[in-house]
Order: structure tokens, then sequence, then C-alpha cells
């Protein structure tokens, strides 16, 4: 793609221009685009966004609660931008969950934005990419933005490394308190939420909720726990509010702050990382590991080979 054609799509975008907003994603997705050129375009216009990582077991309801949110954000004037990873089998390609509910609540609001995508890249690389799209929608303007994990296994921790808050969302008689007490997951959350709380035992959850965190999360003071139902609609409306108001105080929210830095530093690991790897691997030592023979390998370690590897440049 031309430069000149990169400056417009990333004016239309910054202008919350949908078609545009897609081709970006699509393009760093695909390689079209350069992350590098495209994200050192956006990030410096992407500041007042809060990201919100919603993670907890396939089925908790974490996509109805987008869904019921969404209009309630908007009534308090504010944008939506949604990531949804979708727990796309590796076997039929379909989902995991034949009741899954679609984000669907804002088909005509152009201040609503959605884009999923699929999980089943190696899952360093959906975080990466979630991170990237996130700030796409940040660049457009997107106050609040959401990216919903498919909850199983690693992407339940590494949204928390891409967001500034992350919402852990559980439902009444799933066997959630043992979940609850894997290692690490509580750590990272910072709020919970008890959805379907139209079922009995939710606020048997509550408590248990509360008593494994006063246990464990000795050094944090408060950690929110919302009732939500997305049945009957209770508990939403103060769910969004807190939502919003972390949105309206994040500039002065040292935790967010501190989550920031260490995103940033975290990003530019990787970003050394991979720059590194890159330039490490010139033509001559391609070349070279490519034409290791069964007889070279006999007698010599890895690390003899890699020393010889090192001379050429
Ligand atoms: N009874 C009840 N069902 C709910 C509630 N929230 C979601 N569901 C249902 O739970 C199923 C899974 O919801 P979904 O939002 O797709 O869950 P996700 O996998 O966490 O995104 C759907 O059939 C929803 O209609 C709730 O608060 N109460
Ligand atoms: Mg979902």
């Amino acid at each position: 793609m031309s430069s000149k054609n990169l400056k417009k799509i990333l004016k239309d975008a910054q202008a919350n221009n949908f078609i545009a907003i897609s081709d970006l994603m699509t393009g760093i997705e695909t390689g079209v685009l350069s992350r590098r050129e495209v994200s050192s375009h956006i990030l410096k216009h992407s500041i007042n966004s809060i990201k919100i990582g919603i993670t907890g077991p396939p089925g908790a309801g974490k996509s109805s609660l987008m869904n019921q949110l969404i209009p309630k954000i908007r009534e308090k004037n504010l944008s939506v931008g949604i990531i949804a990873i979708d727990p796309s089998s590796p076997i039929t390609g379909g989902s995991f969950l034949g009741d899954r509910v679609r984000i669907n609540n804002a088909i005509d609001d152009n201040k609503v934005f959605v884009r999923s995508m699929g999980s089943r890249a190696e899952l360093g690389g959906v975080t990466d990419l979630a991170e990237d799209f996130s700030d796409i929608l940040a660049f457009s303007g997107k106050d609040i933005i959401f990216i919903e994990t498919v909850g199983v296994g690693q992407s339940e921790y590494s949204v928390s490394e891409i967001t500034d808050l992350t919402t852990l969302v559980f439902v009444p008689e799933s066997g959630d308190e043992i979940q609850l007490l894997k290692a690490g997951i509580l750590e990272l959350a910072d709020v919970f939420v008890v959805n379907k709380s139209d079922r009995k035992d939710a606020n048997l959850l509550v408590r248990s909720i509360n008593n494994i965190i006063s246990a464990t999360k000795k050094n944090i003071k408060n950690v929110p726990i919302f009732k939500t139902s997305c049945k009957s609609g209770d508990g939403i409306e103060e769910f969004a509010t807190a939502l919003v108001s972390y949105h309206k105080s994040m500039q002065d929210n040292d935790q967010i702050k501190d989550r920031q830095l260490s995103r940033f530093s975290r990003r530019m690991r990787k970003i050394i990382e991979k720059d590194i790897i890159k330039e490490f691997w010139s033509e001559d030592r391609l070349k070279f590991i490519e034409s290791l023979n069964k007889e070279d390998i006999k007698f010599k370690s890895p690390y003899e080979i890699v020393d010889n590897m090192k001379k050429l440049k």
C-alpha cells in the first residue's frame, strides 16, 4: 500500500469511518499494513480510552453483558468499541457453545464498533493482535473499549496484560468457586461480576468470592463485586455506572497509570525480541542452518554450531 493511501485510511479511521477502521484492522492482521507504521501514527492520538478486559468461563454471559451495557453507556454519551475473541473450535471451526450470544445491540449506532476475531491463531499472537485492534478503536475515538476473551486457558490471564481493567465474570451453579481458586486468576482481576443472578445461589457465590478475596487479596482494599442478570436487567445500570466512572477518573488513577507503564515496557520487550531475531537471520545464516546435514551434527553440540554460525554476517 502506498503511504498516501495509508494516510487517507488513517485520517478516515480517526474520523470514525467504519470501513477505514476495518481496513486498518484487516491490514495489520494480514500483514498488508506494517504494524510499526500504523502504530507510530495512531498511538499519539489514543489516550482517552479505557480498555476493559471481560473474562470468565464460556457461557458465563460475557457477550450478553456487553450487549446490555452498550445502551447504558451510550445513555451517558460515551462511545463503545468491542473486540470479541471468538471461541472457534479447532476441529469443527464452529463455536463451542450453541447458544452463544452475538453482540448486536447497536447495529445502527455509529458510536459503537464491534469486531470479532478468531482464537485459532497462536495465543500470544491473538493477544498482540487484540491489543493492536484496541489501539485502532482508541484512535477512532471510542471511549470505552471491551475485549472479550474466550475464557479458557491462557487467554484468561493474558487479557490483563493488554487492558487497563480486568473484569472476571462468574455464574452460580457451575463450580466457579473452584475456578476462583486457580492460581493467579484472582490476582489479575480488578472487578468481579456474578452474572445470572436470576438463578439460585447467586448470593452464596458473592459471599464465597468475598471470603476468598479477603483471604488472598489482603493488600487491595476495594475489589468491587457486581451482581447482574442479563435476563431481568438487574444490576446492569450499577455496573455500567461504575465502568463509566472508571473512564472518567482514569487519568488520576495510579493503578491504571502503573498498568499502562508496565504494558508499554512489555510491548517494548516484545518488539526488541522480534527485531533482534529478525536481524539475526541474515541470508548467510539461514543458508547455513538449511545446509546442515546428518554428518555435521554427529559430533557437535548445537551450541558449538550456533557459535560458528554467529561468525557469519
Ligand atoms: N438466566 C440467565 N441466562 C443468561 C444470563 N446472561 C446470559 N445468559 C445466557 O447464557 C448463555 C451464554 O451467554 P453468552 O453471553 O454467549 O456467554 P459468553 O460465552 O460468556 O459470552 C446464553 O444463552 C445467554 O442467553 C443471565 O443473566 N441469566
Ligand atoms: Mg461470548
